[in-house]
């Protein structure tokens, strides 16, 4: 399929939100061809009480939620859910999957939702429909077969609590503990780094502290586009006059004034609020840099204070009490240069030290971030020098302060606190054991990028996915397809087609499941389901819509039944049961998490939901020193090589109009790029040094030392305000240049935020 798409550029001179969002979701819902009446209905429902949670991400839903708790990108995505188009067995009749996977991501996913479950026969090279009984019993019987530790059992992060449990648990009696996740992509990173630091794999700030902060630092996160609900809690931020200072190499519009849509008054008046009071255009990878900038101005504030005998800079006082490794830091960051600090960060040492007045004048901070600190070799080292930043004025574990990583994925972070982790250390191994009276494997299993290198070396045979688009979304893609056919198995549970689904094992199924804004009848009774947000809250979920098609399943009624035909029946094990009332498989997860889940099924109704605890939150440090710990970073440059002539860091992004892999459109309305998704964003200067022209066509090269061609051609360049050195181009079309073994030092979570990449024409 053939679409022409021209690139036009130009600066989008209004606020985020506002009625250009409205035009987007009216825009959307057209072209889906919903109901509108009842989609708004639904939409209405959203992020309530007894309403459903959103599928796109996971800021939290507040206790007094809006009129409509809901935003541009979350319609969208309800929207996308909603559709009344279909992608039927008549449609795979007439389309081979050869053919298909030229068809692009949108067009896949344009063609609405799936219907039938469907078996691939190689000999057609076409999906036929079969029944649900026969799908499970073929799966059933491949799995039997196959060695466990060769079975990948993967996770998008957006299945429900009861679901995520159900699969890890399947998983582990069935053999492995091979249970890779989007996570692995996302913020892997963070869980790893505040395990260390503060002895919590989440973040300590809930939606509460941001009405007491008196002070936002934004590191990487792009809420206007990723998480707009947040807009509203920032907004209400500037609104009392409270500091917001960005770092990001490029000017998101989202971070710099917003219009509320669902304000009359705003959007009548053309009244906006302006967000970032600061905004500095660091370096990709030179997050380290800034804050060691930061650090260093506070020591400085500090040592002038003590001569001048005003009030410290420094909380010494919980320094001493609560933190581990504070000499050693603040020997490193004494030790950095301001010129070296201003080369590898890309700022001057005067918006550095501004920037750090404010932090210093403020007493209750709070830091977010998102994939512009995790997605970096030295990702782990950008969330540690947050969090020491935040540590120096005992900006952790009070009203108002903290760390706030914004998760990606609705329920990515629910996934990993029911099982969802390929590390066993992460999962109560004993109490599972006990519960269901088996011995859980206890070696690693295989995260994504394990996986990866799996199917490369051909041990990994089998691969099953719940949700997601594995494909798409992971590094080094195209070397990774060339050997998936190779797999004995592939299944996938998927709402809609991609182009994961097009590329099979010998023997492979699509099963269509339903989404989480439909109604689930299970027994004939409806059911509930539940999710954790980026606060650990956690709330109930009740899609009420309509079923895309008579034919789909739940996705726990689908983990089940695979389960049953794959496990020999254990009496402590009651699928049946727990598909038939979804309220049991939450009481077996409180059974298994007591602490964490208390009265599971009455508390998941409050409005706003419940927190899960957190030790760090309370001041308890649950790190190998039992405090929180100080940790210097390696090098300044978070990016894990070298500059040279020619090489550039790549970073990979994500427009306004895209959910992860799922494309709505070509335009990225607030970057002001429209019509096409094939373009290199550079700076000006850089263009006229290369010799390039805006307009022409490129290809992007991987610069990797490692002796394998990688390249993404057909790239029209254009000229945008970042720093030099640094490009960016779309995620998932540049997923090709990322090498696999391109990750963090700890989490090998893909550094798809800063590629070595050189230009061709
Ligand atoms: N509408 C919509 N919502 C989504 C998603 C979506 O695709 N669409 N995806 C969901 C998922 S799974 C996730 S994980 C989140 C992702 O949400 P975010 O964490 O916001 O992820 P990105 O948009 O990839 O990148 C964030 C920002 O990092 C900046 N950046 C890049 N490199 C650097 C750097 O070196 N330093 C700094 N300081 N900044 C840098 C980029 O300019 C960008 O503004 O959103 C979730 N929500
Ligand atoms: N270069 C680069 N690569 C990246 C990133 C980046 O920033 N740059 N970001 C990474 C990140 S943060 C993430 S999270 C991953 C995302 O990786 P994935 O989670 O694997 O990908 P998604 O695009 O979110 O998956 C979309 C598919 O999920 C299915 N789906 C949607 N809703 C449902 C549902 O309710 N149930 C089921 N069963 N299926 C459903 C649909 O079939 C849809 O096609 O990509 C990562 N890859
Ligand atoms: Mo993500």
């Amino acid at each position: 399929m053939s679409e022409d798409r021209k690139p036009t550029v130009e600066a989008y001179t209004a606020p985020a939100g506002g009625w250009g969002s409205v035009k987007s979701v009216v825009e959307i819902l057209r072209r889906e061809q919903v109901a509108i009446p009842s989609t708004v209905k639904e939409l209405w429902r959203q992020n309530k009480p007894r309403g459903f949670t959103c599928v796109s991400c996971a800021w939290p839903q507040p206790e007094k939620p809006l009129t409509f708790e809901f935003c541009e990108n979350g319609a969208k995505a309800s929207a996308w859910e909603l559709t009344r188009l279909r992608t039927t067995p008549e449609f795979f009749s007439q389309h081979t999957c050869t053919e298909l996977r030229n068809w692009s991501d949108h067009a896949l996913e344009q063609n609405g939702r799936l219907t039938h479950p469907l078996r691939y026969d190689r000999a057609s090279d076409k999906y036929v429909a079969c029944d649900w009984r026969e799908a499970f019993d073929a799966i059933g019987a491949e799995l039997k077969k196959l060695d466990p530790k060769s079975v990948v059992f993967y996770a998008s992060g957006r299945a429900s609590l009861e679901t995520s449990y159900l699969y890890a648990l399947f998983a582990r009696l069935y053999g492995h503990n091979n249970l890779p996740d989007s996570s692995n992509m996302c913020h892997e990173a963070t869980g790893v780094a505040l395990r260390q630091c503060l002895g919590t794999p989440v973040g300590t700030v809930v939606l509460d502290d941001f009405a007491k902060t008196d002070c936002i630092f934004f590191f990487g996160q792009n809420a206007g586009v990723n998480s707009p609900r947040m807009l509203h809690d920032l907004q209400n931020a500037a609104r009392r006059g409270v500091p917001i200072i960005v770092f990001n190499p490029v000017r998101e519009r989202g971070l710099e004034r917003f219009t509320n849509p669902q304000s009359p008054l705003e959007m009548l008046s053309g009244g906006e609020t302006k967000l970032a009071t600061q905004y500095h255009q660091v370096k990709t990878g030179g997050d380290i840099a800034a804050i060691t900038g930061l650090c260093k101005t506070l020591l400085e504030l500090d040592d002038a204070a003590l001569q001048n005998g005003t009030p410290r800079v420094l909380d010494t006082a919980f320094i001493t009490q609560h933190c581990h490794g504070f000499e050693a830091f603040a020997d490193f960051v004494r030790a950095q240069t301001w010129e070296v600090i201003e080369t590898d960060s890309g700022l001057t040492r005067a918006a550095l030290k501004g920037a750090a007045r404010v932090y210093a004048q403020a007493d209750a901070v709070i830091g977010v971030y998102g994939m512009g600190l995790t997605q970096h070799v030295l990702g782990e080292y950008n969330i540690y020098m947050v969090a020491s930043l935040l540590l120096m004025r005992g900006n952790l574990g009070k009203p108002g302060a903290g760390i706030c990583p914004v998760r990606g994925h609705s329920n990515v972070q629910g996934q990993r606190t029911v099982g969802i982790a390929d590390d066993p250390a992460l999962v109560p191994l004993d109490r599972l054991a006990e519960q269901y009276g088996f011995a859980p494997p206890r070696e690693r299993g295989l995260h994504t990028v394990g996986t990866c290198h799996g199917v490369l070396d051909g041990s990994v045979r089998a691969f099953i996915g719940l949700g997601g688009n594995f494909l798409r979304a992971i590094p080094d893609q195209e070397r990774v397809a060339a050997q998936w056919n190779k797999l004995r198995l592939t299944v996938q549970i998927a709402t809609k087609l991609n182009r994961t689904h097009l590329v099979n094992g010998e023997v492979a199924y699509l099963l269509p499941c339903l989404g989480r804004i439909e109604r689930v009848l299970e027994n004939g009774k409806p059911q509930v389901l539940s999710t954790e947000d980026s606060t650990s809250c956690i709330h109930a979920s009740v899609g009420k819509a309509e079923p895309a098609s008579a034919d789909l399943l739940s996705e726990t009624r689908i983990v089940v039944e695979l389960a049953k035909a794959t496990l020999a029946p254990n009496p402590k094990v009651p699928w049946d049961t727990w598909a038939n009332d979804y309220a049991t498989i939450r009481d077996a997860i409180e059974a298994t998490y007591p602490e964490q889940f208390r009265d599971f099924n009455k508390r998941m109704w409050q409005p706003g939901g419940f927190h899960r605890p957190n030790s760090a939150r309370e001041r308890i440090w649950k790190t190998a020193s039992g405090k929180a710990q100080f940790i210097a970073p390696p090098a300044l440059v978070a990016t894990g090589f070298t500059d040279a002539p020619g090489r550039y860091r790549l970073m990979t992004m994500r427009s306004n109009d895209q959910f992860n892999t799922t494309v709505y459109g070509y335009d990225d309305r607030f970057r002001g790029i429209r019509g096409t998704r094939d373009v290199v964003l550079m700076n000006a200067a850089d263009i006229a040094q290369a010799g390039l022209h805006e307009g022409q066509m490129v290809t992007l090269v991987s610069d990797a030392d490692d002796g394998v061609a990688r390249e993404v051609a057909g790239l029209s360049v254009v000229a945008f305000d970042i720093p030099r050195g640094c490009i960016g181009g779309y995620y998932p079309e540049c997923n090709p240049l990322i090498p696999l073994s391109h990750h963090t030092l700890f989490s090998k979570l893909p550094a798809a935020k800063s590629v070595p990449v050189r230009i061709v024409v």
